[in-house]
């Protein structure tokens, strides 16, 4: 089965997919609470993404199927992209409970950030919480101009658990992670742009959708399992020393050549012709 097939044969209740040209949307549906992160939605993003993952395999494998090329992840309507975890849901878990659920959310937050397309978070307004970890586990993020963020966790009792307190400092540094996790302070769309959080600021849902599209069309055009690599390379290095992170650089480099598409595209670049990638 393709992954369009697979994808067709799930069912869900807060999530809409809708997959166009070898782009998925991915919309988190409870607008009624501003999108927020129930354990259904957990759920529901795990089987979409653990699918993803699964299907598209070991890349450069012979055979792997390629028709899902970019993943924009986004929330419903114009006013929250996620307001959080469901405080509702958390409000009675034990300690061992909200150990498990954050257990699997950091392991989406992971899923999402190794896999082997570009996956881009689409922040149309609200990003609080658990819905600013969400889309921190993504390459980079748009938003539009409404586009708010924050780690309000403190304010419950509680400290970011979905990969807030490692990501969000890699993204803007660990003074302004420091100040936004430990005040809980929001930040607005502008001020997030000027720390790093935010690569592009539009001005409405439809430009923002547009923008994020026109990102993963890029990426599309290019070599698949380039970009993974790349994808899989600037991660892996991140925590590395220089010399050990430019050792992986190497193995990676090395890794490409004499691959079918190095060949073409190195080729198409000589004769002047449009590479046509095989994904291997
Ligand atoms: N959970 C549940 N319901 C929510 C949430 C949420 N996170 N956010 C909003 N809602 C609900 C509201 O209760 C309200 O419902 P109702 O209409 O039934 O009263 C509805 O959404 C609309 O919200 P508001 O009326 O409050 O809308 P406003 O425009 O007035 O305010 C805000 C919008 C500022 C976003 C406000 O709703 C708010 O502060 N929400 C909570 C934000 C928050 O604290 N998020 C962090 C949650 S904790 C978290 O994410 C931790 C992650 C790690 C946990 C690990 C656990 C295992």
């Amino acid at each position: 089965m393709t992954i369009a097939q697979h994808l067709a044969s799930l069912e869900f209740e807060t999530l809409e997919l809708r997959l166009h040209d070898g782009l998925l949307d991915v919309t988190i549906a409870r607008p009624e609470v501003l999108n927020a992160l129930s354990p259904t939605v957990i759920a529901e993003l795990r089987a979409v993404f653990g699918l993803l993952r699964e299907q598209l395999g070991t890349v450069g494998a012979e055979g792997t199927d390629w028709s899902v090329r970019g993943v924009m992840l986004t929330g419903t309507g114009a006013k929250a992209f996620v307001a959080g975890a469901d405080i509702s849901a958390m409000r009675d878990m034990t300690p061992d409970e909200s150990r498990a659920y954050s257990a699997e959310t950091q392991e989406l937050t992971t899923w999402i950030e190794t896999l082997q397309v570009p996956v881009v978070a689409a922040v149309n307004g609200f990003a609080l919480g658990g819905g600013c970890e969400l889309a921190l586990a993504c390459d980079y993020i748009f938003a539009s101009e409404n586009a708010s963020f924050g780690q309000p966790e403190v304010a419950l009792g509680l400290i970011p658990g979905f990969g807030g307190t490692v990501r969000l400092a890699h993204s803007v540094g660990v003074a302004a992670a420091r100040e936004m996790i430990l005040t809980g302070r929001r930040i607005d769309s502008t001020e997030a742009l000027h720390l790093g959080l935010v690569l592009r600021v539009l001005p409405d849902v439809g430009a923002l959708h547009e923008a994020v599209h026109e990102s993963l069309r890029l990426a599309a055009a290019q070599s698949p399992v380039a970009v993974a690599a790349a994808k899989a390379t600037i991660r892996d290095a991140r925590h590395l020393s220089t010399d050990e992170g430019l050792a992986l650089e190497l193995d990676a480099f090395a890794g490409r050549f004499g691959t079918p598409d190095m060949l073409e595209g190195t080729s198409a670049f000589l004769e002047k012709r449009r590479a046509s990638f095989t994904g291997r």
